[in-house]
């Protein structure tokens, strides 16, 4: 049944549907099955994006017809499909009124996956009007209090270096612990692994104490603050709260320096907003494991990257990993950078939509995944800045003198491009920068050629 009389409207102006402000857009690009025409297929797509099916039901109204998503833009050559979804389409919380991802998901990116026409479809983009802003939770908490906790400048108060405990399975508390206090000598900010919180091994009621203990020996030694990111991730949002108040009673007047993480792209929007409405003083991190099942380029449906950061920002994430722009070991361009400006200022233009947040606190791009002191730099450069948390587990953990060493070395390779030295001069007057070298010989060699020679490293 060709249903584009009704779900599709290309008379439509993008720029009057920004302006009225009762829609939220979407981008896709999608490609219907052999035989099926491509608006007839795109409006099918909003059809069962919106409120239809694939018939006519006999208990449709004049009003049901009022919040029809419609097609107002396709592009078969290049597969570009947008779609206008009105705002009140979507679900809003009983308690609060407020908006809630999960129902944009499962309207904008739900059923329509696994259509019979649809070949793929994938999310590329979406815009927000303000309404729709208003209504989200946004992050209560974000890099500036990090940066005041500190001892920085809230404003552009730089680098966060941090690193994830590694081995990523298998220490128990003491080690686990030690590993922590090793790091905190000369760095920042250190989180869980993504699949660290309660093994049987290491139990979470053992190993937090021992990790408060080390975070306050670290900050008498250094005369600095020090962070945890502790992981609450679980099924139960019972077990989430059970998790967050154990570690923050444990951390008790140190409590202010702990973020809580959530694998938030397998926990789902449930999970994020637990931890965002229930611990609203603390950082929310937000890792992403599982998310490249569907934003990977080689996935022709879900959403992108820049989606999954997009909709963090609405969920209230304080910082969410961004991946390391094709400095790190994971998947990711340069070009990517883009993801970390949509999340982080006020205003941005996506692949698609230009974005206003109309004063949203700001998600901070948390970069890692295979980084370290060499590869720093260049990832500095593509970005523009440093006002990023990275952390670097390989990169810490791997340096040759000590975990301390590592973390140095990554301030200092910070340093280095801030300062706009040049890599190998900077590393003759620092000791862990050049050790870097030394410890990542495979990167050294890409990155710096002619290293050995000019640093004096025959070995
Ligand atoms: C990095 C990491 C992070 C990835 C996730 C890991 O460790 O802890 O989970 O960065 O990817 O388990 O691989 P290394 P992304 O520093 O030792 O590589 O940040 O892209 O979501
Ligand atoms: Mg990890």
């Amino acid at each position: 049944m060709d249903q584009s009389a009704r779900y599709a409207n290309l008379d439509l102006k993008e720029d009057d549907l920004i302006k009225g402000g009762k829609h939220i857009l979407v981008a896709y690009k999608m490609k219907p099955k052999e035989g099926y025409g491509y608006l007839e297929a795109a409006a099918h797509f909003a059809a069962e994006s919106s409120t239809g099916t694939n018939v006519e039901v006999s208990t449709t109204d004049d009003f049901t017809k009022g919040v029809d998503a419609l097609v107002y833009y396709i592009d078969e050559a290049t597969e570009d499909m947008r779609i206008a979804y009105p705002l009140d389409l979507f679900d809003r919380n009983v308690t609060d009124g407020r908006m809630m991802i999960v129902s944009f998901l499962t309207l904008a990116i739900g059923n329509n996956q696994g259509m019979g026409d649809i070949k793929h479809a994938k999310m590329i983009d979406f815009y927000v009007p303000e309404r729709a802003i208003q209504l989200f939770d946004g992050p209560s908490r974000d890099i500036s209090d990090m940066w005041r906790i500190l001892g920085r400048p809230v404003k552009d108060g730089g680098y966060i270096a941090g690193t994830i405990i590694k081995p990523k399975l298998g220490l128990r508390p003491e080690p686990f612990a030690n590993a922590a206090y090793q790091f905190w000598l000369g760095g920042d900010f250190i989180k869980n692994d993504e699949p660290q919180g309660n093994q049987v091994f290491c139990p979470m009621k053992k190993v937090i104490p021992l990790v408060r203990d080390a975070l306050r020996r670290a900050q008498d030694e250094t005369g600095q603050a020090k962070l945890f990111s502790a992981n609450i991730t679980a099924d139960d949002h019972a077990e989430m709260i059970a998790r967050g108040e154990y570690v923050l009673e444990t951390f008790g007047p140190d409590a202010d320096k702990v973020a809580f993480l959530v694998d938030g792209y397998v926990g789902g929007p449930g999970m994020v907003t637990t931890a965002r409405r229930y611990f609203p003083q603390q950082y929310l991190h937000y890792h992403r494991a599982g998310h490249g099942a569907v934003t990977s380029p080689s996935a022709k449906r879900g959403y992108t990257a820049f989606v999954l950061s997009k909709m963090s920002r609405l969920q209230g994430a304080s910082g969410i990993h961004v991946g390391t722009m094709g400095y790190g070991k994971m998947e990711g361009e340069a070009s990517d950078k883009n993801i970390a400006y949509m999340i982080e200022r006020d205003e941005c233009q996506g692949p698609v939509y230009f974005q206003k947040w109309y004063g949203m606190k700001p998600t901070t791009p948390i970069i890692s995944g295979g980084m370290n002191a060499l590869r720093l730099p260049g990832f500095f450069e593509n970005l523009g800045h440093g006002n990023v948390i990275n952390t670097s587990g390989g990169g810490s953990y791997g340096h040759i003198d000590s975990p301390a060493a590592g973390a140095i070395s990554l301030r200092q390779s910070y340093e280095c491009w801030k300062s706009g030295a040049d890599p190998i001069e900077f590393a003759k007057s620092h000791k862990e920068f050049a050790r870097a070298f030394e410890s990542f010989p495979g990167d050294a060699d890409k990155l710096y050629p002619g290293w050995r020679q000019k640093l004096g490293v025959h070995k």
